[in-house]
């Protein structure tokens, strides 16, 4: 069936495989007659890209906004041949024009661990990208131990929103704060739900990315690309696979940024040196007597001796 006759259109690339994209034409080229299923099912193309810019060595990812021609609408295939301009570009996964970043991390199964959550939360940080907090699995305890649980990660300087997929709670909310962006990125350890919650939030009848991913032989566990799924017009949200100790490298006094216990105190802070770490330096103006700062005091310290090192002194 063949819906336009459109030969060049614009789209974003929602999956990537060697050299094969998956390029998601914008909607407004088709028909309004035509439902959601229909629209879903018919505008996404398998491309390749023009040799012109391979040649220009560009690299072309999930989230970016390209042009693609000579659509042949039957087989569902294109060519691309321009990449617009990205707005942002998160290195890891890599996705570009990345709008907002999920955080999840389990209650339970697995456990709830400082370390890994904390680090997970800095990585995010690091994009300087808006973060949300989900705090999934909630089913698996009572709500007292929840109270405890968002009350620690409110002194974290985060909001949490509490979620299950067994019970639905906290998807509706969930849903409505994706859809005030336009490309969600879904991260956290594996294992605590990010693809069951997805499962959970995608239109029904959008049977999760269509015909066309079964040419890239996308298995559901298998994946190690990422994929940008649907939740309505200009609303995005990628799954990526678990990671689970993320590396935070970075300068000493860059790192006191990504912690919003030290960043809430800095507008107001008089620490005697400007460059200080609040570690022992005198005339320190910054509290200490948050949960995290040992583990702020640790990773600096870190930093500090990586950095020696490298210089070799
Ligand atoms: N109890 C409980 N189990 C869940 C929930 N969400 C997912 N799971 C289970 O957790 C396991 C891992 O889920 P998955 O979505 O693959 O996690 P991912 O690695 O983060 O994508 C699966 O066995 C799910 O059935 C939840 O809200 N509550
Ligand atoms: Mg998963
Ligand atoms: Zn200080």
């Amino acid at each position: 069936m063949v819906l336009v006759n459109l030969s060049s259109a614009k789209g974003i690339v929602v999956a990537k495989k060697a050299n094969y994209y998956i390029v998601e034409i914008e909607c407004d080229v088709f028909n309004d007659s035509l439902d959601y299923q229909s629209k879903n099912n018919h505008n996404r193309l398998l491309c390749t890209i023009r040799q012109r810019l391979i040649h220009h060595g560009l690299s072309i990812n999930v989230g970016d906004r390209v042009s693609v021609e000579s659509i042949d609408w039957n087989s569902a295939r294109a060519i691309i041949t321009k990449l617009h301009s990205r707005k942002t570009f998160l290195s890891k996964p890599p996705v570009a024009n990345v709008t907002e970043i999920i955080v999840a991390l389990s209650v339970k199964e697995p456990l709830f661990d400082f370390d890994q959550a904390s680090r997970f939360l800095l990585t995010a940080e690091q994009t300087g990208l808006d973060i949300f907090l989900l705090l999934t699995k909630i089913d698996l305890i009572t709500s007292t131990q929840l109270f405890h649980q968002v009350r620690r990660l409110k002194g974290w300087g985060y909001n949490p929103l509490p979620v299950s997929t067994k019970n639905g709670k906290g998807l509706d909310i969930l849903l409505d704060q994706i859809k005030l962006t336009n490309l969600a990125v879904l991260c956290g350890p594996s294992g605590v739900g990010k693809s069951s919650l997805l499962n959970c939030l995608l239109p029904k009848e959008s049977i999760l990315t269509g015909h066309l991913s079964v040419k890239l032989k996308r298995g559901r566990n298998t994946t190690r690309n990422v994929e940008l799924y649907s939740l309505g017009t200009n609303t995005r949200v990628a799954d990526t696979p678990g990671f689970n100790r993320p590396d935070v490298r970075i300068d000493p006094i860059e790192l006191q940024l990504l912690f919003p216990e030290i960043r809430s105190q800095l507008p107001k802070a008089s620490c005697k040196f400007r460059n200080c770490l609040h570690l022992d330096e005198p005339g320190c103006d910054i509290d200490t007597s948050w949960e995290r700062y040992t583990q702020y005091r640790k990773i600096t310290e870190e930093m500090i001796t990586f950095r020696r090192l490298c210089q070799g002194d």
